[in-house]
């Protein structure tokens, strides 16, 4: 086997990117601050690189392709949130927390970019507050691959969660969510010490350490097979989608591309189609109300966005 190049090069994942630098995961356990060769290397985290030496320091050279990148956008503006993602956990918490508009928007991301997905309800503890939003999320059953309820706080069903996280298929796990559904302390739970990467990486970005405004890497170690890489991406307010097309858009509501193939028209955008199969599913419930609404929204905000 030719061996110069990979003496030459290693590669290593991206735990958190600022400007100019980025805490790498080097030979699968040591995390090492590393320069980018060049601005124009824009890396988020989840990209692998590859990297050498130069002097005491170390050069991010290139970057890896990559299997598929979750992106947000505004306007004309579009940021890279994660890349390589094998699954995607969106954490959300009971009323008053629970925000179908954010869930859908990351939900239609996560599908175009051929992302796995699960809901995860946080903050099981708060039994009234759970009972009251417990068949919205419901709803979600047709949508994500699972849903599961759970406590940060109490452990309570974190067992769950563990078990789908010693899946040796998955290498990187992103969680996303509104602000203060529990993210941190989900990842503090699955990972004692956590809080010191946070440290490493405030010192370096000079950024606070309550609210998370960095997409950070923490590796989880598992018995016998490759550690994972769990993303704790900031909470999020606008998650625009207007880089995306309408026709990507409707594929990516997987609740609306299971029944759409009975809309009497194979390219339905399902708007005023005459018979079409989601707007029947609509009517009768199968299809949450509160999803339709954020379909719309999001086909307005590109057509929006179109005009100006
Ligand atoms: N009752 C209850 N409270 C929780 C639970 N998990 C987290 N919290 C609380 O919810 C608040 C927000 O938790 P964080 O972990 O900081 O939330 P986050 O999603 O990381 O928020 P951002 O970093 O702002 O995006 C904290 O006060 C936690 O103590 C839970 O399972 N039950
Ligand atoms: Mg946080
Ligand atoms: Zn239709």
């Amino acid at each position: 086997m030719p061996q110069s190049v990979n003496e030459q090069t290693k590669t290593a994942r991206v735990l958190a990117a600022s400007r100019r630098y980025v805490l790498l995961l080097c030979d699968g356990h040591e995390s090492e601050w590393a320069k980018t060769a060049s601005r124009h290397l824009d890396l988020c985290v989840g990209d692998i690189v590859n990297y050498s030496h130069s002097g005491s320091e170390l050069i991010a050279d290139s970057i890896v392709p990559r299997s598929n990148c979750l992106k947000r956008s505004y306007g004309r503006r579009s940021k890279e949130l994660a890349a390589n993602v094998d699954l995607l956990l969106v954490i959300a918490a009971p009323e008053p927390l629970f925000n179908t508009s954010f869930i859908d928007r990351i939900l239609a991301a996560a599908q175009t970019e051929v992302i796995a997905s699960a809901l995860v309800i946080n903050k099981a503890d708060l039994s009234e507050q759970l009972e009251q939003t417990r068949s919205a999320f419901q709803g979600y059953t047709g949508v994500v691959d699972s849903v599961i309820e759970l406590s940060a706080i109490t452990g309570d069903n974190l067992d769950t969660l563990r078990n789908m996280l010693s899946d040796p298929s998955l290498y990187v796990v992103a969680l996303a969510g509104v602000s203060g559904v529990g993210k941190s302390s989900l990842i503090n739970n699955l990972i004692p010490d956590a809080d010191q990467t946070v440290q490493t990486v405030s010192e370096r970005t000079g950024q606070g350490r309550q609210t998370t405004t960095q997409a950070t890497g923490y590796i989880l170690p598992r018995d016998g097979i490759d550690n994972l890489c769990l993303i704790d991406l900031p909470g999020i307010q606008n998650f625009g989608l207007t880089h995306l097309e309408k026709a990507q858009v409707r594929n990516a509501f997987a609740d609306f591309a299971a029944v759409a193939g009975d809309c009497q028209f194979s390219n339905c955008m399902h708007l005023d189609e005459p018979q079409c199969a989601v707007k029947q599913a609509l009517e009768s419930g199968a299809i949450a109300k509160t999803r339709y609404q954020s379909y719309l929204e999001i086909l307005d905000e590109i057509d929006r966005f179109a005009q100006y």
